[in-house]
Parts: C-alpha cells; sequence; structure tokens
C-alpha cells in the first residue's frame, strides 16, 4: 500500500524462449548391445550364473539397442575392479572418474551447439545443466565454464541427482530464464556417464539387470534465447512448461548415492504407470497449441525404454512414425538418462530435414518434449516448430 511502482531493474523478453543451436557428443567407445551379454559377464566375473546371463540377454534383445557409447573401456574397467563388483566400496574411484568426464563431456556438446548458434562464447549469459552422474563442489557447471572459457559472471544453476527428467527440467529452468531477462542467453546442459552406477550383475536385484542393458554415456546442450537477432536462427520456440508428480507411483523409480555407487530401482510397472497417466497431463498440456489431435503434433519423449514407447504409442493411438526419432536415439545410444530426450529432439530436426518437411517438427506445428524420470515425475514442454526454407 502506497509504494511506488518502480519500473523492473531487468526488463523482460517480448518473445518466447527459442532454442537457436543443439549440440551432442558420447564417449568414443562404442558397444554392439548384441555382444554386450558376453562382455558384461565376463568383465563382471560372472559368467558362471547362466541363468542370470540368460535373463541378462533376453533383456537385451528387447531393448530396440543396437549399441551404447560408455566411458568405460575394457582397460578402464580392468584398471579398477571395484567398479566390476556388485556392492564393494568403489565411489571414490567413480567419481574421480565422473568429476572429470561429466563436464568434459558436456563442453563437446556445448561446442558444437555455440557453433550452430553463430553467436559469441561471451554472450553467453546463463548455464543450467543436470546430471546424475556424481556430484561435486564446485560442480560441473563451474568446471564447464571454466573448459569452455565462459564469463566469470556466468549466471549457474547446478541440478544434481535429478534422473531421466532432468532433460525436461534444463529446458524449462532455461525459459524462465531467457523470458525473464531481457537478451540471456542460456545453454541448457545434460551430461550423463554411468561409471557411477555401473555394476555386476546379481540375482538379488534384477532391476539392476534392466540398467545393465539400457543405460548408456551422453551429453546434450540446447542454446536458448527469447527475441532472436536476425543473424540467430530459431529452431523451435518454448511455449508450454509443467511438471507432475504421477499417482500411486512412489518407489516406481529410485536411485541411492551410496559407497558402491549409484543404485537404481525400477520396478516392472513403470512403462505402465506412466502410459496410464500421461493423457490426462498431455491434454491439458497441448490446449496452448490449440489442441491438435496426438498425431498432428511432433513427440520427443525419454526413450527409458522400448516399453514405455511402445504403450505410450498405444494408449494415445499414435502412427507408428511418431516416436521414430525417441527409438533412432534408444537404438544408436541407450538411455542416457536426462541427455535422451535433447538427443531425441536433435534426430527430430535432422529428420524434418532429410524427409524434406514443412518444418523443423516433422511437418507439424507444435509437438511435446517429454522427461520422466523418479518420483515418478513427469515433465514436459509444448514446442513450436519453425519453417524450414526448402
Ligand atoms: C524386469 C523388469 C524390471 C523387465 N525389473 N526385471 C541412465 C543412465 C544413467 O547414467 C543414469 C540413469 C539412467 C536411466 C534411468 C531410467 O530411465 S530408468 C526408467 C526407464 N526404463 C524402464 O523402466 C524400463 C522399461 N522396460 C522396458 O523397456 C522393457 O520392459 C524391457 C526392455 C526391460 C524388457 O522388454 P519387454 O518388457 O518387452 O520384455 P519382457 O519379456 O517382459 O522382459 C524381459 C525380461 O526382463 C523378463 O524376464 P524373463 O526372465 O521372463 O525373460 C522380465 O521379467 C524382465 N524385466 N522389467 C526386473 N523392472
Amino acid at each position: 500500500i502506497g509504494l511506488p511502482m518502480l519500473p523492473r531493474g531487468q526488463p523482460r523478453a517480448d518473445g518466447p524462449a527459442t532454442i537457436m543451436g543443439i549440440g551432442t557428443a558420447v564417449p568414443p567407445t562404442e558397444f554392439l548391445q548384441s555382444e554386450y551379454p558376453d562382455f558384461f559377464f565376463n568383465i563382471t566375473n560372472t559368467s558362471e550364473k547362466e541363468a542370470l546371463k540368460g535373463k541378462f540377454r533376453r533383456i537385451c534383445e528387447k531393448s530396440g539397442i543396437r549399441k551404447r557409447h560408455l566411458y568405460l573401456t575394457e582397460e578402464i574397467l580392468k584398471a579398477n575392479p571395484g567398479i566390476c563388483t556388485y556392492m564393494e566400496p568403489s565411489l571414490n574411484v567413480r567419481h574421480d572418474i565422473v568429476v572429470v568426464q561429466v563436464p568434459k563431456l558436456a563442453a563437446e556438446a556445448a561446442v558444437r551447439a555455440i557453433k550452430e548458434w553463430g553467436g559469441k562464447k561471451s554472450e553467453i549469459t546463463h548455464i543450467v545443466f543436470a546430471t546424475t552422474s556424481g556430484v561435486n563442489m564446485p560442480g560441473a557447471d563451474h568446471a564447464l565454464a571454466k573448459l569452455l572459457g565462459l564469463k566469470p559472471n556466468v549466471k549457474r544453476v547446478m541440478l544434481y541427482q535429478t534422473g531421466c527428467f532432468g532433460g525436461a527440467t534444463v529446458l524449462r529452468v532455461a525459459k524462465d530464464l531467457a523470458e525473464n531477462n531481457k537478451g540471456a542467453r542460456v545453454l541448457a546442459v545434460c551430461s550423463e556417464v554411468t561409471a557411477v552406477t555401473y555394476r555386476a550383475p546379481n540375482e538379488n536385484h534384477l532391476d539392476g539387470l534392466v540398467g545393465s542393458a539400457l543405460f548408456g554415456d551422453g551429453a546434450g546442450v540446447f542454446v536458448v534465447g527469447a527475441d532472436p537477432k536476425p543473424e540467430e536462427k530459431p529452431l523451435f520456440e518454448v511455449h508450454w512448461a509443467g511438471e507432475t508428480i504421477l499417482p500411486e507411483s512412489d518407489g516406481a523409480i529410485d536411485g541411492h548415492l551410496t559407497e558402491a555407487g549409484l543404485i537404481f530401482h525400477l520396478m516392472k510397472d513403470v512403462p505402465g504407470l506412466i502410459s496410464k497417466n500421461i493423457e490426462k497431463f498431455l491434454t491439458e498440456a497441448r490446449k496452448c497449441a490449440g489442441s491438435p489431435d496426438w498425431n498432428n503434433m511432433f513427440w520427443a519423449v525419454h526413450p527409458g525404454g522400448p516399453a514405455i514407447l511402445d504403450q505410450v504409442e498405444a494408449k494415445l493411438k499414435l502412427t507408428t512414425d511418431k516416436m521414430q526419432g525417441s527409438r533412432d536415439v534408444l537404438s544408436e545410444y541407450g538411455n542416457m538418462s536426462s541427455s535422451s530426450v535433447l538427443f531425441v529432439l536433435d534426430q527430430i530436426r535432422n529428420r524434418s530435414l532429410k524427409m524434406g518437411a514443412a518444418t523443423t517438427g516433422e511437418g507439424h506445428d507444435f509437438g511435446f518434449f517429454i522427461g520422466f524420470g523418479p518420483g515418478l515425475t513427469l515433465e514436459t514442454l509444448v514446442l513450436r516448430s519453425m519453417p524450414i526454407a526448402n
């Protein structure tokens, strides 16, 4: 009461947050899924567990994965036998790896994203960084700023241990930063290196087999800002962001950082819980786009596992091309946790170009960018695609 309205010290942007550059990176060593069961049981000295190996082989065959990239080569695993045990204390050696490799992989992806965006590193005002691969002080955001040579006054947000939905979280936070700070240019970053969770198979942890069959390493970066300048090329606008905790999903995905590394638990019902609850949330989300039909949108969905993609596709009666970007990323890289969905959007805009589509979203005007993970947390953004000049 009675206080005069002062002008805002920090003016807001006029338009919506816009993705203007995308970069991805993976470690050089790739593992073919068809050869992985033999490699995995040999390196973890568990080859005598034939029944367990048979189950692991079945999961690999149904994984929808052709190959994955891992920082952990045979040489590194042999040099660090603690990582190859089921539960021996090994956090120190795992952390020594991820504290270096997580920002390094992120920097590789960021250099590509910045190159596509075309601006100067000195114009980057913010970093939002998510990883579930270890923790450190100062964080991976600080290491990334140093590796890239960003300004010391770059404003950083570090999100540790979000799990797989972190890919959507970094974009949601980047959206708010870009729209509330005129001229902001934000790096939205995810980087995951599975050295923190790699472990030997064990009969008492069958869900661990699923993780060992699915998880891969990778980093993805978006450059996000509002009101693009003429020399900046908009790829997608961000029109809506929301997050929800799914009902009756406590404990469906858990991760606990222990002295033996990060231990994951996945209930079998994760695909069912997501497909059962997704329609209500997405119905609300798509209103901002004029409620188009599900099949008149593009779909960038975290490829957590093939059963999740199958069940969402069936539930919403999506045509099989809608999840192709997610299936391609799953096939070539596995489940890279938070980074995966950034790869999927990259795949979608590349596919759009190859298809000769009219927009970056496979010819559609709007689409979803969907992450999910521990909670169960479902996090979604609605993106507007941009015209492609053919
Ligand atoms: C099971 C289970 C289960 C099936 N427990 N046995 C990544 C990197 C990081 O660095 C950090 C984190 C992350 C990522 C974290 C996440 O995203 S996890 C959450 C998302 N993913 C999932 O929840 C996996 C979803 N599941 C699937 O996609 C499929 O179920 C799966 C590829 C695992 C199997 O394919 P399927 O369902 O078509 O086939 P089946 O025949 O039903 O299952 C094959 C075997 O796997 C069966 O055993 P068996 O002996 O009868 O052959 C199942 O019992 C077993 N199985 N899910 C323990 N959660």
